[in-house]
């Protein structure tokens, strides 16, 4: 297996800050996942504070929320901080001892939430991502939008620090968290991020006997019955326009009072949409009970489901994006989606019809 040469200067850098703390419990790495962490920002934070505390390295990591029911399983998630912001929360505490602070599956500032104080406080900050975004960079901010997972990088960092150290580093517990990563985030080795090097990276997970089998199941089989409420509703008012190339359905507050559930009861939904033969775009909008809506978007090789999200103030990947709008009510949010996917399926429609000639030769 080679590593990625890309990765180097800043897995170099990443090692150096982390190795300087090996031995010194009172001086930690803390971990930051966004906010309302899923498989892979919870796959790779326990994942590489597993592998840190290998090298005498200590860790914390603090969440947001609760870990999901459905993610509980993952090896050492019950040893996640909780920081809500209130200065009682058991996350707060880690602000006396944090060395370096670690965003993890997101640019860290608003996608931290309330923690993003906590990890400001820090004396030194580190970032390891996979979205798109505008951060400059720096010797610790290690931004791949081309790796499907933010397990896929921490991956080639545990092979880096075996190269580096001359040490076997993984274990079952490492690998089956950065196996759950990688599976949610490629939808189990299906979606279009999924590149040779992310198979390189499950090649060197399952040097370990991780139960994939059982991973995949308990990541996207499992169907909880607020779930199955979530699927009918979202079925049941979806709208298409376009010829049947975009689709918008929308959770209001009420259905999400009355079905109850949890954030994990929600994914996959917005993939339903996008999976409707024919469909180039696809917007699930749902009311939070503060008011907001949260946006998710994906689409077709055709579309940017990114810009679109940009649009709203949102980002993400180019086939799957998301927005949070504050402020706007629902049906006036719902028009302006709609004049957006009008725009943007004139200009399809434009380069298709009048532009030159894009399709192979004959
Ligand atoms: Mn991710």
């Amino acid at each position: 297996m080679t590593l990625p040469r890309a990765y180097i200067p800043g897995f170099a850098a990443l090692a150096d800050a982390c190795l300087q703390l090996a031995g010194r419990p009172d001086r930690r790495v803390v971990l930051y996942p966004h906010v309302q962490a899923d498989g892979d920002a919870l796959g790779s934070s326990l994942g590489l504070a597993l592998l840190l505390e290998r090298l005498d390295i200590a860790v914390d990591i603090v969440t947001g929320e609760e870990v999901p029911d459905k993610l509980g399983f993952l090896p050492t998630a019950s040893r996640i901080l909780v920081h809500d912001g209130s200065d009682a929360a058991p996350g707060a505490a880690v602000v006396e001892r944090q060395a370096l602070a670690i965003g993890i599956d997101c640019p860290a500032g608003e996608r931290l939430g309330a923690r993003r104080q906590l990890y400001e406080a820090a004396p030194q900050k580190a970032i390891i991502d996979h979205h798109i975004s505008d951060l400059a960079p720096a010797p610790l901010v290690i931004v791949n939008s081309r790796a499907a997972a933010v397990c896929e990088i921490i991956t080639w960092f545990l092979f880096y620090l075996e190269c580096r150290l001359g040490l076997d580093l993984s274990d079952i517990d490492i690998a089956t968290c950065l196996m759950a990563g990688l599976m949610t985030d490629t939808g189990r080795f299906s979606f279009s991020n999924t590149s040779s090097r992310t198979f390189s990276a499950a090649a060197l997970l399952l040097r370990q006997p991780v139960a994939t089998q059982q991973l995949a199941s308990r990541l996207f089989d499992a169907v909880t019955p607020a779930k199955l409420r979530f699927i009918g509703e979202t079925a049941q008012g979806a709208e298409l326009r376009h010829d049947g190339r975009f689709i918008l359905s929308t959770l209001e507050a009420d259905v999400m009072t009355a079905v109850g559930g949890v954030e994990t009861d929600l994914e996959g939904l917005v993939a339903l949409l996008r999976d409707v033969e024919g469909v180039d775009l696809a917007v699930l909008l749902r009311e939070m009970p503060n008011g907001d809506v949260r946006g998710n978007v994906r689409s077709s090789e055709l579309v940017d489901a990114q810009s679109f999200a940009r649009a709203f103030g949102g980002g993400g990947h180019l086939r799957a994006a998301g927005f949070t709008v504050h402020g706007r009510p629902l049906g006036l949010l719902q028009e302006e989606i709609f004049a957006l996917a009008d725009l943007v399926f004139a200009q399809l429609d434009a380069a298709r019809t009048g532009g030159p000639a894009t399709g192979p030769e004959p």
